[in-house]
């Protein structure tokens, strides 16, 4: 892929500065940097591969060459935003399960709060990482890495949870660089309904494990079971503990496992 290629792909998305790299260490970090020395809101960062690719927590993401969508979007919240920029992954996870569904894609879900999952299997990840300068913010980053076709999924021993790739579910290759713009522009598209209660309702409704027993463990370890009931109008996890009692759970450094024996 060429930069004026993919330009023209993404005309008419509300994307003024592109950066393509056919390697890169991670989107995100070249993101950031740029975004420091005063990237534009709506400046994009697309890579064929990642070197050091970045997940949560410090954890690895792993894009190989070819058959992967790795990209970060600069963002510049509104003051209204900046209230909610929690919200921002969930968003870009709504906008890829959307982008996924009308592919014909079946079992799309988000598992809270931002893994998206087709039949249980995790095939995209989403990081938001924000630059601020004093008390104010530069931007947030949004980056996404999406498995496209065949010879995107690592190796199992790399993983932590089962993934797969969109080929393999709808059995057939997929244009990676119109469903990249598809994405974006269902992502500009949500974006306006952010933070309202019809955000959180499309949230809740695409949400993986409603109504089965998860497993929630804090970074210091500690863990909460029960049945999850869904998410509160902040985006928070509801968990219904085996008391009765309900406990909630903001975004943060938290993972969510659903209690079936392949997760143990
Ligand atoms: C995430 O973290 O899922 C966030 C991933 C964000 C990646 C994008 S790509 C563009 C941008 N540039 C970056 O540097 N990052 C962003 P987390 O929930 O912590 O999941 C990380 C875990 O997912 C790893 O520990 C692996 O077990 C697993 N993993 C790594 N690569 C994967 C892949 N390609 N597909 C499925 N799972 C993967």
């Amino acid at each position: 892929m060429k930069p004026p290629e993919l330009k023209k792909i993404l005309c008419g998305l509300p994307i003024p500065e592109l950066r393509y790299f056919p390697e890169t260490g991670s989107t995100n970090e070249d993101a950031l940097q740029w975004a420091m020395k005063g990237a534009a809101e709506g400046a994009l960062v697309v890579a064929d591969s990642q070197t050091y690719g970045r997940g949560r927590l410090k954890r690895q993401w792993i894009t190989l060459p070819g058959s992967a969508l790795a990209f970060s979007l600069i963002l510049k919240p509104t003051p209204q935003e900046i209230e909610h920029l929690s919200f921002f992954s969930p968003l870009g996870a709504l906008a890829v399960s959307h982008a996924l569904i009308k592919l014909g894609t079946p079992e799309v879900k988000v598992k809270w709060p931002n893994d998206v999952l087709i039949k249980g299997r995790k095939v995209c990840g989403i990081l938001g990482e924000s630059c601020w300068q004093e008390n104010q913010i530069l931007a947030l980053v949004l980056g996404i890495g999406v498995n496209v076709n065949s010879g995107s999924v690592p190796p199992a021993d790399e993983l932590i949870y089962p993934a797969t790739c969109i080929e393999a579910e709808i059995e057939r290759g997929v244009k990676r660089w119109e469903f990249l713009r598809e994405i974006l522009a269902t992502l500009f598209d949500i974006r306006k309904k952010l933070p309202t209660p019809e955000f959180i309702k499309q949230w809740q409704k695409i949400l993986a494990f409603v109504g089965e027993k998860v497993t929630i463990e804090q970074q210091n370890g500690r863990k909460s079971q029960g049945k999850l009931l869904g998410i509160t109008a902040k985006g928070e996890l509801r968990l219904q503990l085996g008391n009765g009692l309900e406990e909630s759970h903001a975004m943060g450094d938290i993972s969510l496992r659903p209690r079936s024996p392949k997760f143990k």
